[in-house]
């Protein structure tokens, strides 16, 4: 078998997402995500002018060689642009194998480790009232655990927290320029453990809470955080503070004994050496698409394995159906599987990406279709046109630029 054509096809149901579809002499088909978020022409390019002209002709089974001839073969190595358009070719690979030997992508990682896979939903709210209203619909819903997210009292928009414009609908990002929201460091440590305090009163202690802290602390402030949500048992605390430097979770890690996950902006193994030998997180956060593949992630996991660090799959809606469905495989292949991130998607979306995995009151499962079980409307894709996007950036109250 040979690979006889590559398309990369760029669609915008709601959000933009990059789709790479192999399709093999014997006619079989692959498809990869490759959405970098607010980046995705950087990474269609990639692909569309570096990658696409060498891959027709190759031996679509040989996957750990391709990943390296793609790899080592480009000599400007890692990066988030680079390792989405290697991670796009890796899984329609994957899905190519698992689907000439007629099994579902699991089966060719080692088989089912569970019976199904937990995930956590986003809860946010403007203020804590209406953050309790979304746990009480998450719950609803069936998942077994929660992120909570709330705005900040006197700052005008903040991450996880949905900015709505006079309409009162939801604002993603801005067309033409990033949306500019603020921060406030203080405010923020005074404000969330208040937050924690109200949900565990409302839902009781049994719940699985997340928090995301989304960069934005010093290693010092991390840890007071860390330290004052122990009371209240967060299940973690992710991204509690930039981690290109990894020894920085040291300090983090020596002052308080909340469970930290980082990682979905590392790509390579490398950005976690570190953090992994020194126990210095207990999830990894990396997302098949943002990591090069199936193939460098389970490598990973493995490695995170030998210290009792556990997965957990970046999935916000920014991932699409494809990487979403790589992920629910091997999550639920491997042994130290944690959880999985799960917003969901738009209607239209699910239109595009039709896909065998499913979503039953909370819990994933990726189905038995074989290979990674999505299916790409390409006619209906190319109805929805990519949008020039962007993620928002934050400003400090003096004007400063902070992490978002
Ligand atoms: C967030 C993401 O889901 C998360 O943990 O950090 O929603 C992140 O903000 C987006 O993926 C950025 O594109
Ligand atoms: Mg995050």
């Amino acid at each position: 078998m040979r690979i006889a054509d590559a398309q990369v096809v760029v669609t915008s149901p709601g959000r933009n997402f990059v789709t790479l579809k192999l399709t093999t002499d014997e006619g079989i088909t692959g498809l990869g995500d490759a959405t970098l978020n607010g980046r995705e022409l950087a990474v269609v390019s990639y692909l569309t002018d570096h990658v696409v002209p060498l891959l027709t002709g190759l031996d679509p089974h040989r996957i750990e060689d391709t990943w390296q001839y793609l790899y080592r073969g480009a000599y400007w190595r890692r990066g988030p642009v680079t390792m989405a358009a290697i991670a796009a070719v890796d899984v329609a690979l994957w899905d190519i194998k698992a689907k000439a030997a007629g099994l579902p992508l699991y089966q060719l990682l080692g088989g089912a480790s569970r019976d199904r896979l937990a995930t956590y939903g986003h809860a946010n709210g403007r203020d804590i009232p209406e953050l309790l209203d979304s746990v009480r619909q998450r719950l609803a819903e069936g998942y077994p655990a929660v992120r909570i997210q709330t705005g900040i009292p006197g700052l005008k928009a903040v991450y996880g927290v949905h900015t709505t414009d006079e309409q009162g609908e939801r604002v993603l990002h801005q067309q033409i320029r990033p949306l500019v929201e603020d921060w406030d460091t203080d405010a923020y440590l005074r404000h969330t453990p208040a937050v924690f305090e109200a949900v565990r009163a409302e839902f009781g202690a049994g719940i699985p809470l997340l928090h995301d802290a989304h960069h934005r602390l010093t290693p010092i402030q991390a840890a007071r955080l860390g330290k004052d949500l122990e009371p209240y048992r967060p299940f973690w605390l992710e991204d509690c503070t930039p981690a290109e430097n990894q020894e920085a979770l040291r300090l983090v890690r020596r002052h308080t004994t909340t469970p930290l996950a980082l990682g979905e902006v590392f790509n390579t193994v490398y950005d976690y050496q570190t953090l992994i030998t020194e126990q210095l997180i207990d999830y990894v956060r990396s997302a098949v698409t943002h990591f090069g593949g199936v193939t460098p992630l389970r490598k990973l996991f493995d490695f995170a394995a030998q210290y009792q660090i556990k997965s957990a799959i970046h999935g916000p809606e920014d991932i699409s159906p494809v990487g979403m469905a790589a992920a629910v495989h091997l999550g639920f292949a491997v042994h130290n599987f944690g959880i999985q991130e799960y917003s969901g998607h738009n209607a239209l979306t699910e239109e595009v990406f039709r896909h065998a995995y499913t979503f039953t009151d909370g819990f994933l499962h990726p189905g038995e279709a074989p290979g990674i079980g999505v299916e790409l409307d390409e006619k209906l894709a190319a109805a929805h046109p990519y949008e020039q996007t962007y993620l928002p950036v934050n400003r400090l109250r003096d004007g400063t630029v902070h992490d978002w």
